[in-house]
Parts: C-alpha cells; sequence; structure tokens
C-alpha cells in the first residue's frame, strides 16, 4: 500500500531543493529523464508566510497559510506545466506537503498567495480554518511520551488537529488537487507529529491516481531508536524516512571497515522494503531536523563516495539531495535577486550548474549511478571487496562497483558478470571481464572515485 512511486519501476528521485518549477521542468527534460531519474521531490507547493528576519529563510516554506498553489517556487499555472512536462518524459513530481501545522505563534499578515491570516486568532480564511480546528496550546517540550510529540506545538507552530472531519477533509482534497494534477505521490511533513491512525483516515480519503493505482506516500519521521514514535509504526502507511542511515553511511565512509554494517537491522533500521534511504536532507545538511554527524556536499569526495555506495547498494527506496550553498547562515534562502525572486539554475561550460546552486545530482558519481541502481534491482550483493580503504561488490549478474577513497585502485576482482566489455559508467573507461568472471578493475580518478559497469554497457 502507497509504496509503488509509479516511475516505471525507476529507483532513485532526487529532491531539487528551492528550485522554482520553470527550472524543475526543464531538468525533467533536459537531465533528470536522460540519466533515468524516477521522480522530483519538490518544495512545499501551497500557500506559505513571507518571513522578513531573518530575510526570507527557505523555512518559510514550512509555515503554510493555505493550500492555494501559489509559491516561492511559481504559480499554479507554473506548477501545473512542470508536472505535466516531467510526466511527459517518464519523470514524475512528488510534493513535499504539511499537514501537521500552519503558520507559527506570533504571525500574521499576508501569504504568497495573497491570503490573510493571524496565528494567534488561529484564523487562517484562505483554507479556511478557524480556532476549533487546531489542538490546544502547549509546548513540545519534551520528546518521552507520544501525546506531547503529536498533540503539542512544534517550534510555535500552529498544531492542527487531524482528528477532526472537517480538517481531514481540507488536507485530502488539497492532496487531491494535486493528484489531478498529475502528481504521483507525497513526502509527508512532520509525520511524527501526527497520530496514524488520522494519517491513514486522510490517505483513505485521497483518490487513485488518474492512471490507477494508489499515490506513493512517504513519511517523515525522525527516529533515532531514542523514543516512543518509531518508523515501524508508520510502514503500513508508506515509505518512511530513514535518518538513522544518515549517521551509518558517514561513519562508514570515515572508516571503511564499517561500511559493511551501515544496515543495522540490530538497530532498529526500517525494513528494506520501507526505508527512504538518503545521505543528507535539506534540514540535516545545516544543522536542523536530526542535524549534527552528517556528510553533505561540503566535503565532496566523501560526498560522492556516499552517495555512490548508497545506490549500488539494495537498501530502501532512495532520494539524492541537490543543495544551493550557504555557508554559514543556515537560515539562507534559496538564491535570489534583490526583489528576493529565486534564481534561475543556469549551467557552465562543463554542465555544473552556477548562481550558487550546487547540483550534486549533477555529479558523475552520483548521476550515473542511478542508471545502475536501476539496472541491479532485486539482485543480490556478492563479492564483496574491502581492503585499503578500497570497497567493492557484484549485485547479481547484472551489475559490478568499486569505490576507493584515495581515487586510485588496481585489483582483480570477482565480477559475477559475463564475459565482455563494459563501458565504466563514470570515468568510461573499458572494463574486459573475462570467462571465469574476473576483470581489471581500475580507478584512477581522485575527483570522481567510483566505477561501475552493468550489463548492456558493452559499448
Ligand atoms: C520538520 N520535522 O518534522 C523538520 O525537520 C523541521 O526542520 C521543520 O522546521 C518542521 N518539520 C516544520 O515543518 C523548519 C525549520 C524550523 C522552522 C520551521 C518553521 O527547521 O527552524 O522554525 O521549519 O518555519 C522557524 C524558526 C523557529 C520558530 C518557528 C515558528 O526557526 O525559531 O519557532 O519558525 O515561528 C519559534
Ligand atoms: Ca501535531
Amino acid at each position: 500500500q502507497y509504496t509503488d512511486p509509479h516511475c516505471g519501476g525507476k529507483q532513485v528521485i532526487v529532491h531539487l531543493f528551492e528550485w522554482k518549477w520553470t527550472d524543475i521542468a526543464l531538468e525533467c527534460e533536459r537531465f533528470l529523464s536522460k540519466k533515468g531519474f524516477c521522480g522530483v521531490q519538490v518544495s512545499p507547493a501551497n500557500e506559505h508566510v513571507m518571513v522578513t528576519s531573518p530575510p526570507r529563510p527557505w523555512w518559510e516554506r514550512y509555515q503554510p497559510v493555505s493550500y492555494k498553489l501559489q509559491s516561492r517556487s511559481g504559480t499554479e499555472a507554473e506548477f501545473a506545466d512542470m508536472v505535466s512536462r516531467c510526466k511527459a518524459v517518464g519523470v514524475r513530481i512528488y510534493v513535499d506537503v504539511i499537514l501537521n501545522h500552519m503558520a507559527g505563534l506570533g504571525r500574521n499578515g499576508t501569504g504568497t498567495a495573497g491570503s490573510t491570516f493571524n496565528s494567534d486568532l488561529f484564523d487562517f480564511p484562505g483554507v479556511p480554518y478557524i480556532k476549533e480546528h487546531f489542538n490546544e496550546v502547549c509546548p513540545l517540550n519534551s520528546y518521552n511520551d507520544a501525546h506531547t510529540i503529536k498533540d503539542c506545538y512544534l517550534v510555535g507552530l500552529t498544531d492542527l488537529d487531524q482528528n477532526i472531519s472537517y480538517v481531514r477533509d481540507k488536507i485530502a482534497a488539497f492532496l487531491n488537487t494535486l493528484i489531478d494534477y498529475g502528481v504521483a505521490g507525497f513526502r509527508v511533513d512532520a509525520a511524527k507529529h501526527m497520530w496514524t491512525k488520522d494519517i491513514a483516515a486522510i490517505q483513505q480519503n485521497v483518490k487513485d491516481l488518474p492512471e490507477g493505482g494508489r499515490p506513493f506516500f512517504y513519511h517523515e519521521v525522525i527516529d533515532q531508536s531514542n523514543g516512543p514514535v518509531t518508523t515501524q509504526q508508520y510502514t503500513s502507511l508508506g515509505y518512511v524516512t530513514e535518518f538513522r542511515y544518515c549517521q551509518k553511511i558517514k561513519e562508514g565512509i570515515e572508516g571503511f571497515d564499517r561500511l559493511g554494517g551501515v544496515v543495522d537491522y540490530g538497530w532498529g533500521m526500517t525494513d528494506s522494503d520501507h526505508a527512504f534511504v538518503f545521505v543528507d536532507n535539506h534540514d540535516n545538511q545545516r544543522g536542523h531536523g536530526g542535524g549534527g554527524a552528517i556528510i553533505t556536499f561540503e566535503k565532496p569526495i566523501n560526498y560522492r563516495l556516499a552517495v555512490a555506495f548508497t545506490l549500488a547498494n539494495d537498501y530502501g527506496f532512495t532520494r539524492v539531495m541537490s543543495s544551493y550553498y550557504f555557508g554559514e547562515n543556515s537560515d539562507l534562502g534559496p538564491p535570489h535577486d534583490i526583489n528576493f525572486l529565486t534564481k534561475d539554475v543556469p549551467f557552465n561550460a562543463d554542465e555544473s550548474c552556477g548562481n550558487e546552486w550546487v547540483c550534486e545530482h549533477r555529479w558523475a558519481s552520483i548521476a550515473n549511478m542511478v542508471a545502475f541502481r536501476n539496472a541491479v534491482v532485486g539482485t543480490q550483493k556478492q563479492n564483496y571487496f574491502n581492503k585499503n580503504n578500497q570497497i567493492a561488490f557484484s549485485r547479481g549478474n547484472k551489475g559490478f562497483f568499486a569505490m576507493s577513497r584515495s581515487g586510485h585502485m588496481d585489483e582483480t576482482l570477482q565480477t559475477g558478470l559475463p564475459a565482455g566489455q563494459y563501458r565504466d559508467l563514470i570515468n568510461g573507461r573499458m572494463v574486459t571481464v573475462g570467462s571465469d568472471g574476473t576483470a581489471r578493475i581500475q580507478i584512477d580518478n581522485p575527483q570522481e572515485p567510483v566505477l561501475a559497469i552493468i550489463i548492456g554497457s558493452d559499448s
């Protein structure tokens, strides 16, 4: 239930954090479709507050004002155009939806679609919501009991009561509007802070996709094995974010010996059919939501190793992060002009992005591993090799992967593949697999220290 992303069996989505709808449509057409991406997680599409202090932070989009589809990323018409253009090239859109709360206490004014609101009066006429639709005010000051986590005010955000059928209906109508436009699913923000019975009731009110099937859902639950709310409580509702993986992959990349144990069910990690897996996300890369010890684009070599290893593996359903530079300012919004209009994503001669957009999803060791993950789905990991900060393994008889911390490797290894010539997806060098399945595996690029071959890549 709710676990099919509806993208023809493809295995990787990318979060184009804070991109404009017009740029996402172009990226679907010129890049994501060609690299085999399943889809895009987009930033919240609905009306949100405009925070002036600090000036227009990214997190203003996590304070809804209404469900009108006009946001910092663009208009409703631009949203509709993006969804259909991406869908036309086989790339689906997954919308980040905020169903737990509206804007924070103390805020009032006008949202991005022109709706007025006043949080202290619990007045959101753009929906409309009034006081009776919210939980009683209480601070979310303890993570030891589920009632406080779910019914109190997360950082002072006005907490909706999803037990009320009117609230459920408004939320379901919002999701159904998005489905009508052709989106394939949803990232549910702050799912940890809602009761699973309420989420289940909302999901039951959501329609099938026009092409048939239930929408894809993945729920944001930060579970570090230290509280009463667990990822496992959510698996009947779809995929669930696996934040323990972010920490485990960091430990593994910093000490290659530990990479074999990255997925440690002993530590309570979610089963592979429900684990939503990522190296970092827009929160923890900047010290918000479960932030801390995380690998990000700031350490590009380690980051490429971490994402490539994740995509080579068989655990969960994967999301790749695509960021903008923010330096020391964890509040900083997306690259913008003097009027706070988000900048376009331009490209340099080498295909890297300009205007302060990082575009990790275009880095060779990341972008080209998407095809690997798609090709090897369902196969076993075999022939595991781990020596001198080098890792390699095969995926059934479909693919073989290697990476090296130093950027250099020269080993003859069992690939599990039929004899033949294969082209490395990352650096383009040919690899010859002999009749006994072994091949000389060479890596010689400290910037993109990864090699991956799949059956059918022989040309
Ligand atoms: C999440 N998890 O359930 C994210 O992990 C978390 O990062 C989100 O907060 C949260 N959901 C709400 O969607 C982000 C951001 C916060 C920010 C909120 C609301 O990480 O810093 O809080 O969005 O915009 C901001 C201020 C905070 C203030 C609050 C309410 O940083 O100081 O609290 O607004 O006005 C008084
Ligand atoms: Ca709540």
